[in-house]
């Protein structure tokens, strides 16, 4: 009791001689609130930047031709035929449901073109997800993708619910 008296009175002492009161209240105040705001503003800012770059990409139209790709089920195969197809830059794919249903076509981040995501997005007709189209369900339904304004190079894609049974393709674009 002696002591906690004599520790309380000590840094009234201390408070009341140097004015610390208001000098403690500011530090303290000062020295976390900078370090807090720059994390925060710093962490969002930067990802969100890099989100918007990647989602401002307006869609491209197809100047060149329309290559055809149907989606189908062949006996027991589901399969995008034909498979690989080769066009020009600002050709578009139209991939039509024939049969086999539902089907979409979603391109492999790591299996295009570096710097083409952004573009490839905006490219696909009723994109749903990162470079993923909505799912398509019935004969005569369509997705096309434009190849306008997008690097040359593989473009490696899949059907979502038939990939593990092999239904993919390739499209190149020179
Ligand atoms: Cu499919």
């Amino acid at each position: 009791m002696r002591f906690y008296a004599f520790a309380f009175a000590a840094s009234a002492l201390v408070l009341g001689a140097c004015g610390g009161g208001d000098k403690k209240a500011a530090d303290s105040a000062a020295a976390p609130a900078p370090d807090t705001t720059a994390a925060a503003a710093t962490t969002p800012a930067a990802g969100g930047a890099t989100t918007t770059a990647a989602g401002t990409a307006t869609a491209a139209p197809i100047t060149g031709k329309t290559v055809e790709v149907k989606m189908l089920m062949d006996g027991s195969t589901y399969k995008f035929d034909p498979a690989n197809v080769t066009i020009a830059k600002g050709d578009g794919v139209k991939f039509v449901l024939v049969s086999g249903g539902p089907h979409n076509v979603a391109f492999d981040p790591a299996g295009i073109p570096a710097g083409s995501n952004a573009q490839l997005n905006a490219n696909i007709s009723e994109v749903q997800a990162d470079l993923t189209s909505a799912m398509k369900m019935a004969p005569g339904e369509s997705i096309t993708v434009s190849f306008a304004n997008v690097p040359a190079g593989q473009y490696n894609y899949h059907c979502v619910p038939h990939l593990a049974m092999g239904m993919k393709g390739v499209v190149t674009v020179q």
